[in-house]
Order: structure tokens, then C-alpha cells, then sequence
């Protein structure tokens, strides 16, 4: 027994141990660590997972890449294992993981593994015994491959997957995997909702923030193995010897990650530096400048990945101001880039004021007949959709219609059409409905396995994401948009994952492995794009957003110098109805498909609803499948949209307490916000439309509270992202 004096020192040490521990904060959770936040197990779980991973045995060869996978075990693990871990250079005791390649790592060579069909950067992991002790092997051909195989053992310990009898063989679908940054060299970012670009260019060469070196482990682990640091929109100084230099910098820091620097080609680069009087590509000077140019970059970056080039598209220079084709330009730089190795990303986002041609129609009216011409190392980098980024869009009739031409798939994370980000918008159901569309063009021929060179024997495969990236605290600039950095890379990994799994292993690791949050979360996210669709554009509308900064809705907007950058181009409602006819008696869009694929969109009764605006124009008394007309239909969308993030909020507001404080208050106001703009939007669309329409509002849906002019009148300004608030050049639709 104690004496009396000894207890109440003891109960007033254990009462102040009990208030330190009240008080101790949780350890901050403000979105840094992302997906890689290694916090301990539970306890249950600590025993199983130390047991087969006791011990990390490293090759007994060094190298940057295999250093960083090391480092990101040793990290990983200690952090969820809530202790340190064992380094080895033999399997003693417990389980070890064994990792390297056949090069590196004695232990991996004398398991003469069949790593035949892994590649550059596959891996793979198994179960094994050696010495008669377990261990887990990480093996691939080379180092990235094991840095690959590094994070996706840590994913499977993140995500409470058993590790017990492992035998995964991982390989990419498509070979570039590529972030594309839209950020100009003076901070700013075109598009960007998440604060200033992450790249310092002022202080490169001579510093470079760890920020770098973990945005890169973020895309190492999953499997982004490029990135254009420069806006599409490009300026010229970016190849400068000046800023050559500041680039190599920032790409000694991501080789080890096994991502490449790329830089966005300002087209007219050669004149603007002031070196030839001209940017024709056929000119043999400014061919012998590009040349000259690409020897100098390759001196200081000697795996330099290549170009990517916005060309005659909004204002941008290109081979069109010579009369020469988009081919002759991007060969031009191929030629100067081929004997590094280099490639050119070729952007296909072109259409021009004075073609009268339905703007869904450009892009393949001026690709298809260069089919064939481009040099083996370009490949042209097509948008999902024939429009832009819109919340929901067909497909694109490139994909399927360059047998010749490797064509690569472009992706926006960034939010700029679908709320920015305080609107939560899930976007893998979105890339996955347009890669899984059948292109019909051959058997079996979906926008994916055209992309990743399944259906035409392409050399050249890749997907491109237009980045979310930036600085401010969590990167992205919500919580739940760093799931959709996450999920691009994911999916260019292999685009076979479903978007259900992506968010669930997404929210396991971000947040919690608690099934009471992970079930609600996930089904929240899985919904999320299509509550956006609903309260912006449903029924295939598209591009109704306000101008310049696309914030809000902007349906009425009829009065800017293009005609294709004002939403009324695109909704074409009038007192007949509302939508874009792009069959025959309309621009015949339609034709530029495959047959099977036309023949769908062609007939009024067979095009899915989803996209029913986006290729007819459609009688506002049109029975729906529903049995409800067109215009009440378009009023119960909008209204649903509203619903769904009020749904949302609700079901996130019932999490309160199953994660931190911090990250959860940031969610529950964004969902605030967006319940409000969500309600905005659908107001000021029906306010719009209904003075078309002229119907009343079906039973049970309020009319807007404000006539139409109320919501015309509203005026955004400084909205983040907004060509219009900074000097770059594109001010448009
Ligand atoms: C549009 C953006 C514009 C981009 C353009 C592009 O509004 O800022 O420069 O795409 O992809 O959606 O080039």
C-alpha cells in the first residue's frame, strides 16, 4: 500500500500527466504530409506489421534513387511502426524487407527472380523466405523501379492491406506521366486556386526548398515521372541561358524521384531572344537556333525530357503565322531534340475566331490530315474533351483518329471549371468515364488503350495533368483536392484502377482507416463531380461559367469579340428550346466520330441525357426518360445538384471528431461555401433560362429569389487563377 504522503504526490503526478496529455495538441494535421503521413498503427495492428517488418535490409550499392527509397521506408515505417527500424545488411530475425535491384543487392541477385516483364520502372514485391526467415522483397530492374515498389509497400501498410503472402507485379500502362504546371516565371499560376507557384525561380539556381524535394516524393509515389514547370502560355525567357541554368537546378533536385523537367517551347523564342529576324520553322536559321538551343539545355539537363508547345492557340505564336503547318513546327524542335532523346508534346487545344466551324470541330480539322507527317519522338497532347475541361464533356473525336500518331491524353486537376477550390469535386469518375469510353474505331478501342498505344502500335504513350499545385500549406488548396493530384497519377499509372478504389486508398491514407469515416467519405467523393455537374451544366451543357475567371455562372454572357468564348454560344437557348445541334441540320460535329459512335450522338433518342444538350437542340416540352419535360427536368437537375452538396455537408458534419479538428473544420466550411454557390448557380441558370423557357416551376421547386438581372449584375473580382489580374496574355472566354 502507499502512504498517504506518496499517493497524493502520485495522483497529483498523474493528474498533471493527465492534463499535459489534455492539452499536448494532436500533432498538426494541416495537409502537408498528404497522402504520405506515416502516423502509428493501432495498436492491434503495430504487432502484425512489426512482425514483417523488423529489419530493412538496403542494397549494399548506392545511388540517389535507391537512397531515396531507403530514406522513404525507414521514414515510412519508423512513423507507422512508432519506432525505429533495423537496418541489416543480412535477414537476421523477424521479418525483413529486402529491396534493390539484381545490380545492387546481393540478396536480390541470389533470388534469381524473373523480372522480365517489369521494364525500367516496374517492381515487384513478394513474400519470400530467406535463410528460412520471412522477408518481403522489393525487387525491380532498376532503382526507380524500387522506389516505386518503396511507396506502394508503404501503401499497403497505410491502407491495413495484409502483407502476409505478397506477390504483386506493378508495370505502367503509359510511359510519360506528367504533371503539367501552368505557372510563370514571376509566381503566378494561370489557373491556379492553391496560392503561388511551388518554383522559385528567383532564387534558383543557388537554393532550392525542400518543398521540391517533397512535392517530388509526392509524385514519385505515384508514379508522375514528369513535369513541365512552365506555363503553356510561355514565355521565352524560360530559355535563356540565365534560367537554363535555374532550371538544371530544380532538376538535380527531382532526378532521384525519377521525374524529368520538361519546359513549355515559346514558339517564337528565336526572334523574342533576338537571334533571327524570324520564328519560321522552315527557315534553316531558326531550325539551326533551335538545334543550338537544345545542345545547350541538354549540357546542363542531360535527361531533359522535352517540349510542350501551345501553338497558334489564344493569342500564343506558331508555324500558322508562317503558313506553315503545325507539323513543320513541331518537327522542327523534334529534329533538335531527337538526338538527346528528347520528345515534343504537341498541344492539340487550337481553334481560331475567324473558322467559322463549330469550335468542337477545329482541332481535328486540323490534325487528322497531318496524321502520318509528325517525326517519331512527337506526340500531340489532346484535351479529354473537344471543348475545354468542362465539368462533363464527350470525348474527344481526336482520340481514335491518329492512327499515325501518338496521342496523348491531357488532364486538368486544377479546378478551373468546376469551383475552384472550395468546391469539393472528386475528379477520377470524370477521367475514368472519359477513358473508358469506346472510341468504336476498332474492337475494343476505349480512349484508354488508344492513349496507351493498345489499339495503334504507338511508340510514344502518355498522360498529361494540368497541376493543382502550389504553396500553400496543403499543397493543393483543399484537403480534398490533393485527392485529385493523387488520382491522376494513379490512373496514368494504370488506368484499369477503379475511381472507387483510388478514394478509398486516398482517404485511408489522408485521413483515417476508421471504416465510420472512410464508407461516408468515399461515397461523398464518389458523388461529388456530379453534384457539380448538376448545379453547372447538366443535361451535356457546357462553358456557362463567367468570364475570364470562369467563377460562378455567366449563361447571359454574349458580348465578348470571340464568338466561341461566350456561353451563349454554347447553350444556344432560345424560345424553342435550349442546346447545341451538332448533327447534320446543325455544325454536324457529330460526323467527326466513328460511325457507331455517330450514329449514338445522331439520334435525339439514342444520345445518353447526360450529354443530350451538348449535341442537340431540344424543345423545352421533350419527355424525358423521367416522364418529365425538358424544362423540368433541367429545373430538377439544377435542384438536385443543390441537394447533393447539402447531402454532402451533412453527412461530412456527422464525421466531426473522427479526424483532426483542423483538417475537418477547413471541409465543413468549404462545404459551406459551396452549398451557397451551388444555390447561386442554380438560381441565376434557371433565373436565365426560364426567360426562355417561359414554363412555370414544376411543383416542389422554389423559382429563384431574384429576377434575372440580380444575378447578371453580380461582379467577381480578384478571383485566384484569373489571367485578367496578372500579365499573362490570355484574356478570353
Ligand atoms: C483554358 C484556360 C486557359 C488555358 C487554356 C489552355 O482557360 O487559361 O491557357 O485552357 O489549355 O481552359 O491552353
Amino acid at each position: 500500500m502507499l502512504s498517504g504522503r506518496t499517493s497524493v504526490r502520485t495522483a497529483i503526478l498523474l493528474a498533471l500527466a493527465a492534463l499535459l496529455l489534455a492539452v499536448a495538441p494532436a500533432r498538426a494535421e494541416d495537409g502537408y504530409d498528404l497522402w504520405l503521413r506515416y502516423r502509428p498503427l493501432e495498436a492491434p495492428a503495430q504487432r502484425v506489421y512489426r512482425a514483417s517488418a523488423a529489419e530493412l535490409v538496403a542494397p549494399a550499392q548506392r545511388s540517389p534513387t535507391l537512397e531515396a527509397a531507403r530514406a522513404e521506408l525507414e521514414r515510412g515505417l519508423s512513423g507507422l511502426l512508432d519506432r525505429s527500424v533495423r537496418e541489416g545488411a543480412n535477414v537476421s530475425q523477424g521479418g525483413a524487407i529486402v529491396f534493390g535491384t539484381p545490380t545492387s543487392s546481393p540478396a536480390i541477385a541470389a533470388l534469381n527472380l524473373d523480372l522480365s516483364t517489369l521494364g525500367n520502372e516496374g517492381y515487384l514485391i513478394r513474400s519470400v523466405r530467406i535463410g528460412g526467415r520471412r522477408a518481403t522483397i522489393i525487387a525491380a530492374n532498376a532503382d526507380i523501379g524500387v522506389l516505386y515498389g518503396a511507396f506502394a509497400y508503404l501503401r499497403l501498410v497505410q491502407t491495413r492491406a495484409s502483407v502476409a503472402d505478397l506477390d504483386i507485379a506493378s508495370t505502367p500502362r503509359v510511359q510519360r506521366r506528367i504533371l503539367n504546371h501552368w505557372d510563370n516565371l514571376d509566381g503566378t499560376m494561370e489557373r491556379g486556386y492553391s496560392g503561388h507557384s511551388i518554383f522559385d525561380w528567383h532564387r534558383y539556381p543557388d537554393w532550392v526548398d525542400q518543398r521540391i524535394t517533397d512535392y517530388a516524393r509526392a509524385n514519385a509515389s505515384i508514379g508522375i515521372n514528369g513535369a513541365v514547370v512552365t506555363n503553356v502560355a510561355a514565355s521565352a525567357i524560360s530559355l535563356t541561358p540565365e534560367f537554363i541554368a535555374k532550371a538544371a537546378a530544380l532538376a538535380d533536385r527531382l532526378r532521384p524521384y525519377g521525374i524529368r523537367l520538361y519546359l513549355t517551347a515559346r514558339f517564337s523564342a528565336p526572334l523574342e531572344l533576338g537571334a533571327v529576324d524570324t520564328a519560321d520553322p522552315l527557315d534553316p536559321r531558326v531550325r539551326a537556333w533551335w538545334k543550338a538551343k537544345a545542345d545547350e539545355i541538354y549540357r546542363a539537363i542531360p535527361d531533359f525530357g522535352g517540349f510542350l508547345v501551345k501553338a497558334n492557340s489564344e493569342g500564343q505564336p506558331g508555324p500558322q503565322d508562317y503558313r506553315r503547318t503545325h507539323a513543320d513546327g513541331a518537327n522542327m524542335m523534334a529534329e533538335a531534340l531527337a538526338p538527346h532523346g528528347g520528345i515534343v508534346m504537341w498541344r492539340a487545344f487550337v481553334y481560331q475566331a475567324e473558322n467559322r466551324r463549330d469550335r468542337h470541330m477545329q482541332a481535328y480539322d486540323e490534325f487528322v490530315p497531318l496524321d502520318g507527317r509528325f517525326l517519331p519522338n512527337v506526340t500531340v497532347q489532346v484535351k479529354n474533351g473537344a471543348i475545354d475541361f468542362q465539368p462533363r464533356e464527350p470525348f474527344h473525336p481526336l482520340f481514335g483518329a491518329l492512327p499515325k500518331t501518338p496521342t496523348m491524353i491531357e488532364f486538368q486537376i486544377t479546378k478551373e471549371y468546376l469551383g475552384l477550390a472550395t468546391n469539393m469535386a472528386f475528379l477520377a469518375p470524370m477521367w475514368e468515364e472519359a477513358l473508358d469510353t469506346d472510341t468504336r474505331v476498332a474492337d475494343n478501342a476505349t480512349v484508354a488503350r488508344v492513349v496507351d498505344g493498345s489499339v495503334f502500335p504507338y511508340a510514344l504513350t502518355g498522360m498529361a495533368g494540368v497541376a493543382n499545385v502550389g504553396t500553400d500549406r496543403n499543397w493543393s488548396g483543399s484537403h480534398f483536392d490533393q485527392a485529385n493530384w493523387y488520382a491522376f497519377g494513379r490512373l496514368a499509372w494504370d488506368h484499369d484502377l477503379a475511381s472507387r478504389a483510388i478514394a478509398e486508398e486516398w482517404a485511408r491514407m489522408t485521413f483515417t482507416n476508421d471504416p465510420a469515416f472512410i464508407t461516408p467519405v468515399v461515397g461523398m467523393m464518389m458523388g461529388s463531380r456530379e453534384a457539380v455537374v448538376n448545379y453547372m451544366t447538366p443535361l451535356g451543357l457546357g462553358h456557362l461559367m463567367a468570364t475570364g475567371h470562369h467563377y460562378g455562372p455567366g449563361p447571359w454572357v454574349s458580348e465578348l469579340a470571340r464568338p466561341e468564348w461566350n456561353p451563349v454560344y454554347y447553350h444556344r437557348a432560345d424560345r424553342a428550346g435550349i442546346g447545341f445541334d451538332r448533327t447534320a441540320t446543325g455544325s454536324n460535329a457529330v460526323s467527326q466520330y466513328a460511325p457507331p459512335v455517330a450514329a449514338e450522338y445522331r439520334d435525339i433518342a439514342r444520345t445518353p441525357e447526360k450529354v443530350l444538350l451538348w449535341f442537340h437542340h431540344v424543345p423545352w416540352d421533350r419527355r424525358m426518360a423521367s416522364g418529365r419535360t425538358l424544362w423540368d427536368e433541367l429545373v430538377v437537375k439544377y435542384s438536385q445538384g443543390v441537394s447533393d452538396v447539402a447531402a454532402m455537408r451533412a453527412t461530412w458534419t456527422g464525421l466531426r471528431g473522427r479526424i483532426d479538428d483542423a483538417r475537418y473544420e477547413q471541409v465543413a466550411t468549404f462545404l459551406a461555401i459551396q452549398e451557397r454557390e451551388a444555390q447561386w448557380w442554380r438560381d441565376a441558370c434557371l433565373a436565365y433560362f426560364q426567360t426562355f423557357a417561359q414554363r412555370p416551376y414544376p411543383d416542389g421547386y422554389a423559382p429563384p429569389p431574384h429576377p434575372v438581372e440580380y444575378y447578371k449584375a453580380i461582379r467577381s473580382r480578384f478571383v485566384p487563377g484569373d489571367p485578367g489580374d496578372t500579365a499573362a496574355p490570355f484574356r478570353g472566354g
